[in-house]
């Protein structure tokens, strides 16, 4: 807080400046009792007038007014149209400080690298990490084999953890278990798991043993049987369909946010072009194990891969000051998307399966300060920060704020599209005179009616924001690609997935 110092109310105050700061983790804890959450913004946007005339009246909170300085801060605030303003750049040392629930400091801590720089010391650790969990009885719990099959088979672990809020959680505890797999293999007791940048080309090193296939060492499933070597598309193939697919310009749209939805993406009403729909494009990319949620995680790509979006996580929480729950609950709209908001704060939704139970003992909560509570960091990426920032428009705004109607960028949106009707993941291609002009995939199980989270999230969009230039004139149409052409032919028939709708929606920005 810096108005403390001063007795002047701040004239233009923003939540993310003072407001948020000036609640207490007692006055959270007591006022949660009684519902109102001090930590969501929307929450003391909608409940201002009683809060003002609480602490105005010097009710509350009960030991320790505020001072007037305050009162009035709080006043302009809601004069002034209860601005979010954005967290400052500056306080990510903050992370850094000991808050450890486990026994994180800086000499135990994991760093995770950007696995073109690691040195040929560190790749030689970690090649004899992972040849060696590869070579355990698939009946070890720190086998590859036991590891990889969490994502779903061999069933019946079927943890889906995708299009849902608990997916961002859940992949990193899933990260941290793995990552102990490792460090379970002798001499490898402070080996990291490194990242794949994915606006990067794929890492070479990844294109050899042990990191280029996997041989499952007893079936996963009928389909799936002993001796299934994972298999890739051709590298050119690859870096062409993540070309397609947009992933670079979703990561950099995700990491512009400052909604947790809109982050994540998909969920909630938020548009299916950031975080979850580059991982699922990803996947979609790689190659057919890959792309098949019931096996991807034997690729061993998929470590790599997944390492990065925990990166891309975390660097967005630093940069949002959500690294503790008080500040990550400030990023999520309760009111809109009271789910996100109970998975951290409803006990029984707060668990991760496997890895609340059993080893690494996580929850929704243990989880969220990646430095302080797990002891895990991660090194810049090698080639800086990728990221050029998208303008934040969206589709919806409150009344209150002041904006513009964006001139020459528009929003596709392709709804309606029953993906149980659909055996596994898929491509949705937005084309102009039948021609594709923007690619998205959808990430899912084969066996998707056996999907507790598919089936109740069963229609799904695609968002396609481009340039008004480029969806003017011609003529719009959309090709749903299923990534299984065995099954159900390479035009899919377009009545069995339902009645997708398209519309075109104008963008806001604010002032
Ligand atoms: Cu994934």
């Amino acid at each position: 807080m810096t108005t403390t110092s001063t007795t002047a109310p701040v004239a233009q105050p923003t939540w993310y400046g003072q407001i948020r700061d000036m609640f207490t983790s007692v006055d959270r804890a007591h006022m949660v009792k009684q519902g109102l959450h001090l930590a969501s913004y929307d929450a003391v946007m909608k409940h201002a007038g009683d809060i003002y005339q609480q602490v105005a009246g010097g009710n509350m909170p009960p030991d320790r007014p505020w001072p007037a300085d305050w009162v009035g801060t709080f006043l302009n605030w809601m004069n002034n149209g209860y601005p979010k303003g954005v967290p400052a750049a500056s306080a990510n040392a903050r992370d850094f400080a000991a808050r450890s629930l486990f026994s994180a400091d800086a000499s135990t801590a994991r760093v995770r690298k950007d696995i073109t720089t690691l040195s040929s010391a560190e790749l030689d650790l970690l090649k004899q990490a992972f040849s060696a969990i590869m070579a355990m009885d698939p009946s070890d719990p720190n086998s590859y084999f036991t590891q990889a099959g969490y994502h779903w088979f061999p069933a019946p672990n079927t943890y889906c953890m995708h299009h849902v809020p608990g997916y961002n959680p859940w992949h990193r505890a899933y990260l941290v278990s793995f990552e102990n797999a490792l460090r379970s293999v002798p001499g490898c007791a402070n080996v990291t798991l490194p990242y794949w940048d994915i606006t990067t080309p794929f890492p070479d090193v990844l294109k050899s043993p042990p990191f280029d296939q996997y041989t499952l060492q007893q079936a996963a499933s009928s389909d799936y049987p002993a001796g299934y070597v994972t298999t890739r598309f051709t590298y050119d193939t690859i870096a062409q369909n993540l070309l397609t697919h947009g992933v670079t310009d979703d990561v950099n749209r995700a990491m512009s946010k400052t909604d947790w939805e809109d982050f994540h993406g998909y969920w909630s009403g938020a548009t299916h072009n950031t975080i979850i729909t580059a991982h699922d494009s990803g996947h979609n990319s790689i190659g057919p194990t890959m792309q098949n949620q019931e096996v991807a995680a034997f690729d061993p790509v998929f470590w790599f891969f997944h390492c990065n979006w925990d990166r891309l996580f975390w660097e967005w929480q630093k940069k949002m000051l959500a690294t503790d729950l008080h500040g990550l609950l400030t990023t999520i709209n309760e009111v809109t998307d009271p789910v996100s908001y109970q998975i951290f704060n409803d006990t029984a939704l707060q668990t991760l399966n496997p890895f609340t139970s059993t080893p690494p003992e996580l929850n929704t909560l243990a989880i969220i300060d990646s430095v302080g509570q797990l002891g895990i960091d991660y090194a810049p990426a090698a080639t800086g920060s990728n990221v050029d920032f998208l303008p934040k428009t969206q589709r919806t705004l409150a009344a209150s704020k002041h904006f513009r109607v964006e001139a020459d960028r528009v929003n596709v949106r392709v709804s309606g599209i029953n993906r149980l009707k659909i055996p596994g993941s898929f491509s949705v291609h937005l084309q102009k005179d039948a021609k594709t002009i923007a690619s998205r995939a959808l990430f899912q199980p084969v066996e998707v009616q056996s999907c507790a989270n598919c089936v109740t999230n069963a229609m799904t969009q695609f968002d396609f924001e481009l340039p008004m230039a480029a969806v003017l004139g011609g003529k719009l149409s959309v090709w749903v690609e299923p990534v299984n052409k065995d099954f159900i032919g390479d035009r899919f028939p377009q009545k069995l997935m339902g009645d997708p709708v398209i519309e075109v929606h104008l963008l806001l920005q604010t002032q």
